[in-house]
């Protein structure tokens, strides 16, 4: 069973669409086994984007993901990051596929509504940025 982070950013919980991503999770046979609401400071949200810190639009999306609360939890599934990914679909609302959380809400390729980890140990990485083990229900 492999597990993933998941965000769902400050645009997806000010528009209301919590309880829409958590459906579509549990839809999808995608088991939550960690939850909590915070607010990020900016120096947070750099440490979880670090990955990104050359690029150019670093200091945006830094700002944006510390400018209201957001909703982090673990998944667990079979094969979850590319099927939670595959939910997600592509980073470019734009270009995301039919279907997909980011086609049917997003609005710009910055606020996409939704993070999900790439890889595992990515997903490593991110879970324990967030939840230490007594937060982790599996
Ligand atoms: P991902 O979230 O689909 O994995 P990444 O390339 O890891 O996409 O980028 C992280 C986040 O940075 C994206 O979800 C989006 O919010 C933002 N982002 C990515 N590319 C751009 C861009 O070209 N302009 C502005 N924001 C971007
Ligand atoms: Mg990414």
């Amino acid at each position: 069973m492999e597990r993933t982070l998941s965000i769902i950013k400050p645009d997806g919980t000010s528009r209301g669409l919590i309880g829409e991503v958590i459906k579509r999770l549990e839809e999808n046979n995608i088991k939550i086994i960690a939850a909590k609401m915070i607010h990020m400071t900016k120096k947070q949200a750099q440490g979880f984007y670090a990955v990104h810190k050359e690029r150019p639009f670093f200091d945006s999306l830094t700002d944006f993901m510390s400018s209201g609360p957001v909703v982090v939890m673990a998944l667990t599934g079979e094969n979850v990051i590319p099927r939670y990914r595959e939910l997600m679909g592509a980073t470019d609302y734009r270009k995301a596929a039919e279907g997909t959380i980011r086609k049917d809400f997003a609005t710009d390729i910055e606020k996409n509504i939704v993070h999900g980890s790439d890889a595992p140990e990515t997903a490593a990485f991110e879970i324990s940025y967030f939840f230490n083990s007594f937060e982790i229900v599996a």
